[in-house]
């Protein structure tokens, strides 16, 4: 039974991530003058895993995240077009151009360039998890997030 919940999230994952590519291949052809700056804001984060609004097992969840039009590189690794994972739990975002802070609860840096990061003793009820791409420094980029809220029992 797991093994058939895990092919269906895997197809509904595999067909929202055709569904992006599709949309942002569509709207690069209707500006054949484009900058890259309106490019970039059609890049960002998406969070493929877990599935939103569903009550997850027991109070550990893994949160699975995957980028379109950026290279996700060490924090401290300074090159265009790219940037790390934050995770911010029940936290309210950072504005877009500020540092994410370093040491607040609630939000995770993934400095090591990891895409996956297992939330452990989540209390129970709900909770929003944003994903938050940044910079070499930390910076908020001007790149879509993603939100995905979790039930735990
Ligand atoms: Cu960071």
């Amino acid at each position: 039974m797991g093994g058939m919940v895990q092919t269906g999230r895997g197809l509904r994952s595999i067909a929202r991530g055709s569904l992006s590519v599709f949309a942002v291949a569509v709207l690069a052809c209707q500006g054949e003058d484009e900058s890259p700056e309106q490019a970039m804001t059609m890049a960002g984060v998406r969070i493929v895993a877990p599935e939103g609004a569903t009550e997850i097992m027991g109070s550990n969840v893994e949160i699975r995240l995957e980028v379109d039009g950026l290279d996700v590189v060490p924090a401290g690794t300074q090159q265009a077009n790219s940037g790390h994972h934050h995770l911010f739990v029940d936290t309210d975002l950072t504005p877009v151009g500020s540092p994410i802070p370093a040491d607040q609860p609630g939000i995770i840096h993934m400095g090591d360039a990891s895409t996956s990061r297992v939330l452990e003793n989540l209390s129970s009820g709900e909770h929003r998890i944003i994903a938050v791409l940044g910079d070499h420094l930390h910076v908020r980029l001007p790149v879509a997030t993603d939100t995905v809220t979790i039930v735990v029992p």
